[in-house]
């Protein structure tokens, strides 16, 4: 028997025996030679076509109970996920709505889209105000529920680390038994819970531009001066009229809303995807990019990105 006829009867006998020898993840390893594989593609989310589905979303499902009237955005080159650890979409709530009190270990952030003193949600007993560009967190297993005493529609951006945490197998979840939360153990600690547009947005203002990143401001806890989440990184990115940034990439994988602006994401090989006033999109991980602000008027986006998780275990690579 020829060598590689004895080496493909061994990796028969391995597999009916449920063991594999390390020679098979050969091929692996090479492809991830220089930099991991990208997961996904990078992708675009157009507002109009989220109202439109939205609206239907509405005749559909005329109230937001234990359920949310959420839109998650599905990268067509993953089994799930908007990036492979984080899950963004709209969610639209209507005036006297409430969205009912539970918590899961899946953590969460809003930014407000459309939004106004009225429309409030309640974490872990903290009433937090949402108003438009404000961004509000829902750290991991704090209960909340959201209400709208405005009379007109609210809709912000829900952004979770939902597929990093079913990759963990560490989903838990806990239905409330009404629309109000039970009261929350007291001295129970979450940390800063809402970030104000007005301080966020005159902050990077007031940034140096970076050009890779332009105006890049991260939301950071007040407490121990980190990311706003154990899991997830939030900033606000101004581009100046014109901008045109430097390609980079880094190892995270990030989300994107586009607050004011209109440009483009220019992508490897000449291809680059257009981005306009609410528009959405999903930068894989260890994908080359340069942003551009195409307009002579300035460009904002928030965006958020899984950084903290790849800082804590020493798993973070950058390049520009
Ligand atoms: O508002 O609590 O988009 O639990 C997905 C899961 C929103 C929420 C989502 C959620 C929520
Ligand atoms: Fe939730």
């Amino acid at each position: 028997m020829s060598g590689v006829d004895a080496l493909a009867e061994l990796d028969a006998r391995l597999a009916a025996s449920h063991m594999r020898g390390q020679w098979k993840s050969e091929a692996f390893l090479s492809a991830a030679i220089g930099g991991p594989k990208p997961a996904g593609a990078p992708y675009a989310w157009r507002w109009a076509d989220v109202m439109e589905l939205m609206g239907a979303a509405e005749r559909a499902m005329p109230e937001s109970l234990q359920a949310r009237r959420s839109l998650i955005f599905q990268n067509p080159a993953l089994p799930r996920g908007t990036t492979h650890t984080i899950n963004m979409g709209v969610q639209m709530i209507m005036p006297g709505e409430v969205a009912w009190a539970h918590r899961h270990s899946i953590a969460a952030l809003r930014f407000i889209i459309e939004g106004d003193e009225k429309l409030t949600t309640v974490v872990d007993g903290r009433h937090c105000v949402m108003e438009t560009g404000d961004l509000v967190l829902t750290p991991n297993w704090s209960w909340h529920d959201h209400h709208n005493k405005s009379d007109q529609r609210a809709l912000w951006l829900d952004v979770l680390d939902v597929p990093l945490v079913l990759g963990l197998n560490q989903t838990v979840y806990e239905p409330g038994s009404g629309a109000d939360q039970p009261n929350v153990e007291p001295g129970r600690r979450v940390g800063a819970l809402r970030f104000a547009w007005r301080e966020s947005i005159a902050a990077t203002r007031a940034l140096q531009l970076d050009p890779h990143h332009g105006q890049a401001y991260e939301y950071r806890d007040p407490d121990h001066g980190g990311p706003c989440l154990k899991t997830l990184s939030c900033k606000l990115v101004r581009l100046p009229p014109g901008f045109s940034a430097l390609p980079s990439r880094t190892s995270a994988s990030s989300v994107w809303f586009v607050v004011t602006g209109n440009g483009s994401l220019e992508l490897a090989g000449d291809e680059a995807l257009s981005w306009g006033p609410r528009d959405n999109f999903a930068i894989p991980n260890w994908t080359r990019h340069a942003i551009r602000n195409r307009s002579d008027e300035e460009a904002v986006l928030f965006t958020v990105s899984d950084e903290p998780v790849l800082q804590a275990l020493g798993l973070l690579r950058q390049e520009t």
